[in-house]
């Protein structure tokens, strides 16, 4: 069996790691591999696909595959299937649980008013009735939700199917995602990048979160509309934005974000792919098809995620 591995960096790790992990394969590095059977890839070239006649099944190094699916030399006929968690939710626990401790205990107002010199005392509030907003219930969203949830936060989640998660308020819809915003003293978003998400948080939907609202976009800068989400922080209606991802990456020099003071910025490293556990859930999934296997994680393309 031959694999084949492209990233856009560190290509001698992945390669190394893959091949440890799946020895009973020759695994090749690059886009210009021999044909191969499978192909692992993050941010490849399209020429990766010019020379692979005989693939199998296309595998993401990352949870989200809208890179993947916008390159049209991919090939459509094979399926493409995507990295679940494999760390990458407790990554983003730990930033849910940075932000939401952030604006519960009013750190960022505290600091403000040290920089005046002022003694500003705010009364006590219950975690019960601190509100976080979660928009996707999927792999790490669900994880996100619950994990909030079990440390006493009231917690709402916005999916496009219905579904039921104990302990979460579980809404869907725009009927739902009305409820969810008007309600949000915080909002993390956890959705993947399709046709229905991009430009979904717009000037409509930010007016509808709360007076002093906090918003982190953790999946895909895409899905927030920059203007819109600029002349809310500029109000102050949205006190504070945590973005780890942006329309362009690296975020450009001149872009208002950089320097806005209620920004907050994190370069795209809000939940890294781990080498070892994703080559080796690749490797299993691997198997998996050899044996004839269904496996999990496959993306529905229609539906872009
Ligand atoms: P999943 O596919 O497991 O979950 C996606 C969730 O979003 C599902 O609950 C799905 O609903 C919901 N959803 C999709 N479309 C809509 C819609 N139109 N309306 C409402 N809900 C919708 O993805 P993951 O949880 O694994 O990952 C989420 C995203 O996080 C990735 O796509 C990626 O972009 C991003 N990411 C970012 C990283 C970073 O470092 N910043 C790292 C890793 C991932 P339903 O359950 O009904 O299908
Ligand atoms: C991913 C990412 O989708 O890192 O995994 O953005």
């Amino acid at each position: 069996m031959d694999v084949l591995i492209c990233t856009a960096k560190e290509q001698d790790e992945w390669c190394e790691t893959l091949a440890a992990c799946l020895p009973e394969a020759q695994v090749h590095a690059g886009p210009d591999a021999p044909a191969c059977d499978y192909a692992v890839l993050w941010k490849p070239p399209a020429a990766v696909f010019a020379h692979q006649p005989r693939l199998k099944a296309l595998f993401s190094l990352g949870a989200g595959v809208d890179g993947l699916l916008a390159m049209p030399a991919l090939p459509r006929d094979v399926p493409l299937v995507r990295i679940e968690d494999c760390g990458m939710a407790a990554q983003m626990i730990e930033y849910a649980l940075y932000v939401a401790l952030r604006r519960f205990r009013r750190f960022a107002e505290y600091a403000d008013a040290q920089s005046e010199g002022r003694w500003a005392p705010r009364g006590l509030r219950m975690r019960e009735d601190f509100q976080i907003g979660v928009l996707g219930l999927g792999v790490l969203g669900s994880a996100v939700a619950n994990a909030l949830a079990g440390f006493g936060f009231a917690v709402s989640g916005w999916s496009r199917t219905p579904k039921s998660i104990e302990g979460i308020d579980c809404v869907h819809g725009s009927a739902g995602l009305d409820v969810l915003l008007a309600r949000s003293e915080v909002l993390l978003v956890l959705l993947p990048l399709t046709g229905d998400t991009e430009g979904l948080l717009g000037r409509e939907l930010l007016a509808q979160l709360p007076d002093g609202a906090a918003l982190a976009n953790l999946s895909r800068g895409e899905i927030v509309d920059d203007e819109a989400l600029l002349e809310v922080l500029d109000s102050g209606q949205i006190a504070e934005a945590f973005l780890d991802v942006f329309h362009r990456e690296p975020l450009p020099r001149d872009h208002r974000y950089w320097t806005h003071p209620r920004v907050r910025i994190t370069p795209h490293v809000a939940a890294l792919t781990p080498y070892s556990a994703a080559c080796s859930q690749v490797a299993e999934k691997i198997r998996g098809f050899e044996r004839g296997e269904s496996i999990s994680g496959i993306v529905d393309r229609a539906r872009g995620y």
